[in-house]
């Protein structure tokens, strides 16, 4: 009767959740699947309101993920170097992302966070960040590019 009931509780529980909150891993690797190096993988990621993100440090090269910028009335972050993080995205929006030690080698990451209500804003910040790279200026462009 007990183990009843607690199907019972379980399957209520998960029917009254609706659409279940995601786990999205971004790793930050210092050799990437798609030959890029010292890159964020994938440099764009889809999430809803509710899901969370965890940046996951594959290979420790003192990779730092911290927000560059965030929507409206959501929480920026510091990640701490070659630690994993977890950000719960609260907010919709777009949210820049860049390694602390490689962002000027072009180490940068968009997530997309329901509808992108501050793209343009985005795609400001993105700009002049880009101008003071070295390298991999067109990364930031590239992962906007993907936005819909
Ligand atoms: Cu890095």
């Amino acid at each position: 009767m007990k183990t009843l009931k607690t199907a019972f509780l379980l399957v209520a529980s998960v029917l009254s959740l609706g659409s279940v909150a995601a786990n999205i891993e971004v790793r930050m690797m210092t050799a990437a699947p798609d030959k890029q190096s010292l890159t964020f993988y994938p440099i764009y990621t889809k999430a809803k309101v509710g899901d969370t993100v965890t940046f996951v440090p594959e290979q420790k090269a003192g990779h730092t993920s911290i927000s560059l910028l965030v929507p409206p009335g959501a929480v920026p972050w510091q990640g701490k170097a070659d630690t994993p993080v977890s950000v719960k995205m609260t907010k919709e929006g777009i949210y820049l992302v860049v390694c602390q030690v490689h962002r000027t080698m072009g180490m940068v990451a968009v997530v997309q966070v329901g509808k992108p209500v501050n793209l343009e804003e985005a795609r400001k910040a993105a700009a002049a960040e880009s101008a003071k790279m070295a390298i991999n200026k067109d990364r930031f462009e590239k992962a906007l590019a993907q936005v819909k």
